[in-house]
Formats: structure tokens, C-alpha cells, sequence
């Protein structure tokens, strides 16, 4: 490198060093989970976009060579030089922690759950090419383990908008650099869900070109009525449509459930976008409404004839299929793999 760094630039090379050092540190793994974790890192950046209003489409698309592309149209990354010297989108990509918010903080809510940041991604990748179309620019920068490989360069003009993200996993760093279908699918179509305004094009340029499932499209302006219905797409509902229960203060708070003819209890919750698989205050907060509800309704209809009726948690769920999401400025993740929601705040308020 011919280029002169200031003492700031030296600690942003430190820090992405600190990450090839200690992946698991940043990323949990370097096994096929942190693979993915990869792919959910991008994507967070361009659904934070969406929730911020500025973003309709995000691209996926898994190359034939194993590499992954995230395109979306939102704002793009400022191409503007920042007062450390470098422009912003050397910033976001070098920088550990910038993540994509180093602006006024318009974003009320981030999707990321450890949101180490999309320069993590850029230090683990054997490569890393970003495009952003802004102001009438096509920029291009290129990076090698995380440092600038070539300036921010002007490409030509452009009408659109947005910014593109290519990766290649680096192999001295993950155990496997085989990213799997089914996973990066299924957590796209969960997004499509949880934000019904949002498309998301997923494309597997390994599969075949007849493949049908080599291009899907993500799209539900149903939200999470239509996620329930999914859900049960293999089940006989008891009643015709889910129930939905939505509400915005003090917090957004989204809830779709239905009951089908099964003994079997599925409650799938979300906070930002995060699937909290160990549950939390939100479930808590549901499944105890749930009950109340379902027993005091008894008490009212049977009360005189079963004067000891108490229906268990347990029994209020048999065949129930549910969904509860919400958003939150700052959540509080808790447990060994942070999939649990502890702001206590949030129990009674859902
Ligand atoms: C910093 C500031 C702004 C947007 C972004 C980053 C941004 C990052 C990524 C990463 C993937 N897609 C992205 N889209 C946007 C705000 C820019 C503004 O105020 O116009």
C-alpha cells in the first residue's frame, strides 16, 4: 500500500485484525452456522434500509462458485469522504462496529442481534466487492481479507439507487464454504413475513436453470397472518381465519394465531426480526394473556357448572399455531446463544 494511514486508520486495520484472530468471537462460529452468519450480517444492513422506509427489494443470490450477493435499493452507502479521511463506505466496510449507522440514527430499530457489522463479514472474506448507485454514481470498491484493495472508484452514471454486496467466505478461516439452500431460504422467507412490505428475490445459480426452485420470490402483504397460514398450509384449521392482534404503543407489538384439529403447540416469536428460539419476556407475555383469556371465558360460559375449572397453559395451546413479534429500541438478548428476549417491560406489555 502506497497509501499513507492517519492513526485512526491504523486502529480500524487493529481491530479487523482482532476479528480474523478471533471469528468466533464476532460471528459464534466458523462451522456452517457462522458460514450463514455471514449472509444474515449483509442482509441485516438492508432490512435495517427497509425498516428505516428506504429499501422495497433485497436481492440474494448464492453464485455458482459459492459466493454470495446481496443487492438492495435502498440509500446506498454514503461514497462522501468521512472525517477520518477515508469515504463511508471504506468506513462500513474497515470499520469494526460502524455497522451501517454512523449517521443521525434514523434507525428506530436494528435488525442485527450481535450486529457485529458488515466489516466482520469484509475481514473474514478472501474478497469482498461492494457497489453503491448514489447520486447519480456507480461506485465500486474491491477488498482483500477485509483491507482496500483498490480505491472507491466512480464506474459511470447511474438513475438508480442502492448498494450491492459480494463476498466470497474465506477458506482459511471457515471450516466449510458450502452455503446450504434450505437455510438461507427458510430465514428469507421469515423476513418476507415479519415485513410485508418487503420483496426478497432469492436465486441458487447452482441449481439447474429449469430448476424451479432455483429462483423464489418473498413477498406476503399478508404479514404474519399469512405466516400463520403457512405455518399450517399441512393442518385443518378449526376456524377460518387467524386471529390478529396487532398494536403500535408503547411498543409495536404484531400477533397472528389459529387454532388447527392437532395436539401440537407451535409459538414462534421475534423481536427485530430475530427469531428468539429460547423465548423471553414477549412469549412469557402472550402465553400468559393466552391463559387468562382462555380461563376467564370459561369462568364467564361455565362458571356456575365448573365452579374449580382451571385450564393449564398447556391445554390453552393444544393446537395452536402462533406468532408474535416485536420491535424494540433496546433489546436485552439473554442466554448462552442470545435467542432470549429479558426486557422485562416487554412481558405485560404484550
Ligand atoms: C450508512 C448510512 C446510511 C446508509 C447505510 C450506511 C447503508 C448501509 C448498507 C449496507 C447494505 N445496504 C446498505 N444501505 C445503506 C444512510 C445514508 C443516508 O442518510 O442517505
Amino acid at each position: 500500500m502506497t497509501q499513507e494511514y492517519s492513526a485512526s486508520s491504523i486502529k480500524i486495520l487493529e481491530g479487523l485484525e482482532a476479528v480474523r484472530k478471533r471469528p468466533a468471537m464476532y460471528i459464534g462460529s466458523t462451522d456452517v452456522r457462522g458460514l450463514h452468519h455471514l449472509v444474515w450480517e449483509v442482509i441485516d444492513n438492508s432490512v435495517d434500509e427497509a425498516l428505516a422506509g428506504h429499501c422495497s427489494l433485497i436481492q440474494v443470490t448464492v453464485t455458482s462458485e459459492n459466493r454470495i450477493r446481496v443487492q438492495d435499493n435502498g440509500r446506498g452507502i454514503p461514497c462522501d469522504m468521512h472525517e477520518s479521511g477515508v469515504s463511508g463506505v471504506e468506513v462500513v466496510m474497515t470499520k469494526l462496529h460502524a455497522g451501517g449507522k454512523f449517521d443521525d440514527n434514523t434507525y428506530k430499530v436494528s435488525a442485527g442481534l450481535h450486529g457485529v457489522g458488515v466489516s466482520c463479514v469484509n475481514a473474514l472474506s478472501s474478497e469482498l466487492v461492494v457497489h453503491v448507485a448514489r447520486n447519480g454514481k456507480l461506485h465500486r470498491q474491491r477488498f482483500v481479507r477485509g483491507e482496500a484493495a483498490s480505491p472507491l472508484e466512480i464506474l459511470g452514471d447511474t438513475t438508480e439507487r442502492g448498494t450491492m454486496v459480494e463476498f466470497q467466505p474465506d477458506g482459511e478461516i471457515f471450516e466449510t464454504l458450502v452455503f446450504e439452500r434450505h437455510t438461507l431460504a427458510s430465514r428469507l422467507r421469515d423476513l418476507a413475513f415479519l415485513n410485508p412490505e418487503l420483496n426478497i428475490l432469492f436465486t441458487d445459480e447452482r441449481l439447474p436453470e429449469d430448476d424451479p426452485l432455483r429462483q423464489e420470490k418473498f413477498h406476503f402483504p399478508g404479514g404474519l397472518e399469512a405466516y400463520v397460514e403457512f405455518l399450517d398450509r399441512k393442518r385443518t384449521c378449526i376456524h377460518p381465519k387467524p386471529i390478529r392482534i396487532s398494536s403500535e404503543s408503547p411498543i409495536p407489538v404484531d400477533i397472528a394465531m389459529q387454532y388447527n384439529d392437532s395436539y401440537n403447540e407451535v409459538v414462534y416469536s421475534f423481536v427485530n426480526n430475530v427469531h428468539t428460539t429460547d423465548g423471553g419476556t414477549h412469549e412469557t407475555g402472550f402465553k400468559a394473556a393466552l391463559t387468562r383469556v382462555v380461563n376467564q371465558y370459561a369462568q364467564t360460559k361455565l362458571g356456575g357448572k365448573l365452579k374449580d375449572l382451571s385450564i393449564e397453559g398447556d391445554d390453552a395451546r393444544e393446537g395452536l399455531t402462533a406468532v408474535v413479534s416485536v420491535k424494540l429500541a433496546e433489546p436485552q438478548f439473554e442466554g448462552q446463544t442470545k435467542h432470549k428476549l429479558g426486557n422485562s417491560e416487554v412481558k405485560s406489555q404484550v
